[in-house]
């Protein structure tokens, strides 16, 4: 039985760089590379099936001049001739996983349509649709393997807990019981790297020539900040790896010098990671290191950075989100500004590049985006990501703003765009944010 796994498309909906003043536009975010952990994790668990994963934001950078999505997934769908295809889902590539599936029942109304993905838990109701056969939110590598075994067999799902089938119905639950699964843990499934040959030269960051891969550490979140995913994606559990799994893994990516932790946050237990950080340099293990660490846990743990710093860390990425305690306090950062400078002081002292991110909502007037650039001019860091607060669907800032929201195309989910009507005139909005992108040290882009 032959398996199609997909990742989609990126959006490219992005109101920042097309509003932006020409000079900022070379630092804005146009895309963000990396390869989709998620399915190569699903790919490893059917491994014995015969597998093809497809990267087509690999693809089109490779390739820009592609065909559209439509004819390329044609092609793949000619050539392989698959019986399952399964696609990661993400709010802003949606649509392109929904054409994905369509094209798919074109092709051969046979193929079983399989949706996984973040997507899949923090909005299920979104895949009520024809195309759709089969959803399987959640952490849900055993259960797709346990899709591929029935569906290889010719028996019903009945059996499979926490699947959603459509029926003439809709969307249904099945109602067998659901096995517990840690998939940061004792169900832990080494990705296969290898089926991303083709797209490796793609997977570059900050111009440099070398590739690098994700990893994660750790799952879920602690913290409960009201625009983020992956708190509610893992509702509200925080799931450790085993240290000497993540060594393993480690050692196993030789073609990878750079290496970004897909943590929500690295450090959230100290003494794990002080522990890992021992035995990277115990294993004489030489990668680079880029992980997410907040600033608080910086200016608690500076002992932690500079010892993380002599393993290899060279890039941080932190949320800074605001300058303001009291913005802070409205998405519960359960953080104050202030710590802001003392962090970024300790990242410079041991030679690490800073990524603060900034997220600046629907409302800021010219004076917020004035003492916004004012903060920023007085806070440089390496590298500076303003996006835009968004309500993304399944989080509580979404329920917060329900109401508000005056846009419901999916495509501008990703932080570029703004959903919720704008104090100022839109557009001047969007050239405002994009401005504060000259903002910062560093003269490249990651
Ligand atoms: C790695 C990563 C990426 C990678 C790879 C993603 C990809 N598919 O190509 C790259 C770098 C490309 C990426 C890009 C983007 N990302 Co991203 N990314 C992540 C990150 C850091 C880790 C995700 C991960 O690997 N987790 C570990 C794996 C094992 O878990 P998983 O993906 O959930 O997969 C499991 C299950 O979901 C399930 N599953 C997943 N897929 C499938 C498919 C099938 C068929 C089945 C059965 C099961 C299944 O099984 C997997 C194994 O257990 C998360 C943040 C985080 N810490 O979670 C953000 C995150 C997912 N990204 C996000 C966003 C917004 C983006 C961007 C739009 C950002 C931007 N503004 O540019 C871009 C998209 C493209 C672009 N514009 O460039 C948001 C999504 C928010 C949302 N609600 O939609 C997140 C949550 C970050 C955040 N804090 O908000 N991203």
């Amino acid at each position: 039985m032959k398996i199609l796994l997909v990742n989609p498309p990126r959006s490219p909906v992005n109101s920042i760089l097309e509003y932006a003043p020409p000079e900022a536009k070379h630092f804005i975010h146009k895309k963000l590379i990396g390869p989709p952990l998620g399915l190569i994790t699903i790919a490893a668990a059917v491994k014995d099936f015969d597998v093809q994963l497809i990267d087509l934001k690999g693809e089109y950078d490779l390739h820009p001049d592609a065909p559209p999505l439509k004819e390329l997934i044609g092609r793949y769908l000619t050539e392989f001739k698959p019986d399952i295809v399964g696609v990661t889902f993400i709010a802003s590539e949606f649509y392109f996983g929904c054409e994905i599936f369509r094209e798919a029942k074109k092709f051969n109304p046979e193929i079983l349509t399989v949706a996984g993905g973040l997507h899949t838990v923090l909005s299920l109701q979104d895949f009520n649709l024809p195309e759709v056969d089969v959803v399987c939110p959640g952490q849900s590598a055993g259960m797709f393997r346990e899709v591929a075994l029935a569906h290889s067999q010719h028996k019903s799902f009945d059996h499979i807990g926490g699947l959603y089938l459509n029926t003439a119905e809709g969307l249904r639950p099945n109602q067998a019981p659901v096995k517990p699964w840690n998939a940061a843990r004792e169900n832990f499934i080494m990705p296969d790297r290898s089926l991303l040959k083709r797209w490796i030269s793609t997977y570059i960051v900050g111009g440099r020539p070398i590739p690098a891969t994700y990893l994660f550490t750790s799952l879920g979140c602690p913290y409960e900040c009201s625009f983020c995913s992956i708190w509610p994606q893992f509702d509200k559990h925080f799931y450790q790896r085993r240290l000497e799994s993540i060594i393993e893994e480690l050692k196993q990516l030789d073609d990878y010098k750079i290496v970004r932790f897909a943590d929500a946050n690295t450090i959230v237990d100290v003494d794990f990671i002080s522990r890992l950080v021992d035995r990277i340099l115990e294993e004489g293990i030489e990668k680079e290191f880029v992980m997410d660490i907040r600033f608080d846990t910086t200016v608690k743990h500076p002992w932690l950075i500079e010892k993380m710093a002599k393993a290899g860390l060279k890039v941080v990425i932190c949320g800074f989100e605001s300058f303001r305690d009291e913005e802070l306090k409205k998405y519960h950062k359960d953080s104050s500004a202030s710590l802001i400078e003392e962090a970024i002081n300790i990242f410079d002292r041991n030679g690490i590049m800073l990524r603060g991110n900034y997220v600046i909502p629907n409302d800021y007037t010219e004076d917020d985006f004035e003492a916004m650039s004012d903060y920023a001019s007085a806070h440089r860091v390496v590298y500076a990501g303003y996006t835009i607060l968004t309500p993304m669907p399944g989080t509580v800032f979404y329920k917060e703003v329900e109401h508000d929201i005056i846009d419901h195309d999916l495509m501008k989910y990703n932080f570029f765009n703004s959903v919720l009507k704008t104090t100022l005139p839109i557009e001047k909005f969007y050239e405002s944010v994009g401005r504060l992108w000259l903002i910062k040290k560093g003269t490249d882009v990651i």
